[in-house]
């Protein structure tokens, strides 16, 4: 069966509109992504109910000392997430913790941001990040759909590691060319859940896929 590469990340802080959200449209996505403002106003259970419809990444952007990492990333876990998003800028040490918390949940390491001003600070640093994502066994990286430049070059650096790539669409971003230009899945926000009717988004964007032959087998 051919697989969607949407993560849809509902950044929605009303359970019964996430949970009822996930429901349409989980059979037509990859996975869902939660961020802070959802798990701080639904609780962390949001995350276990959220699991029944659909894979869960949370971005939490892991990135604090090596023991209290450790903790935050087997508390997500244990909850059921699929897979959560660390940073990797506080070091090896820091991200080692996350990959031991983590357990079986995949880990995704940021090395580069979406936000203009990264430019000036994270993303002079993508190349030693990657290194030290590979070197410790990240699934995947997280890598900007709206600087098309810079994740052309993080893909060439990134061997088999999966790229994840928010930006898109409120951000500027192109999803079709993010995934032209090599990202794995493309991660969309507000594009959907602000769109008239995300279920068509979803679909429509599935066709879209579908007809550049850009569907997972
Ligand atoms: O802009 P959108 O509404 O499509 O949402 C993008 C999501 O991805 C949102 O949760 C944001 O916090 C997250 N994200 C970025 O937008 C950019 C990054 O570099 C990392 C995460």
């Amino acid at each position: 069966m051919k697989e969607s590469r949407i993560i849809a990340s509902l950044d929605l802080v009303d359970s019964r509109q996430i949970l009822d959200l996930a429901e349409k449209i989980s059979n037509d996505i990859f996975a869902i992504k939660i961020n802070w403002p959802t798990i701080m106003s639904c609780g962390i259970e949001i995350i276990k109910r959220l699991s029944k419809y659909s894979k869960v990444i949370c971005d939490l952007k892991i990135a604090d000392i090596p023991y209290t990492n450790e903790k935050i990333a087997n508390i997500v876990s244990q909850q059921g997430a699929w897979g959560m998003i660390s940073h990797i800028f506080p070091g090896e040490d820091s991200l080692k913790a996350v990959i031991k918390g983590a357990a079986d949940s995949k880990v995704f390491g940021v090395v580069s941001m979406s936000n203009p001003d990264s430019e000036n600070m994270l993303n002079k640093n993508w190349q030693s990040m990657i290194k030290i994502g590979k070197t410790n066994g990240v699934y995947g990286i997280v890598a900007p759909a709206n600087n098309q430049d810079l994740l052309i070059k993080i893909r060439n650096e990134a061997g088999n590691l999966k790229i994840i790539s928010p930006g898109s669409i409120f951000q500027g971003g192109d999803p079709l060319l993010t995934l032209e230009n090599g990202a794995d899945y493309v991660i969309i926000g507000r594009g959907i859940y602000e769109s008239k009717d995300p279920v068509e988004f979803v679909n429509n964007f599935n066709e879209l896929c579908r007809r550049n032959n850009l569907l997972n087998e």
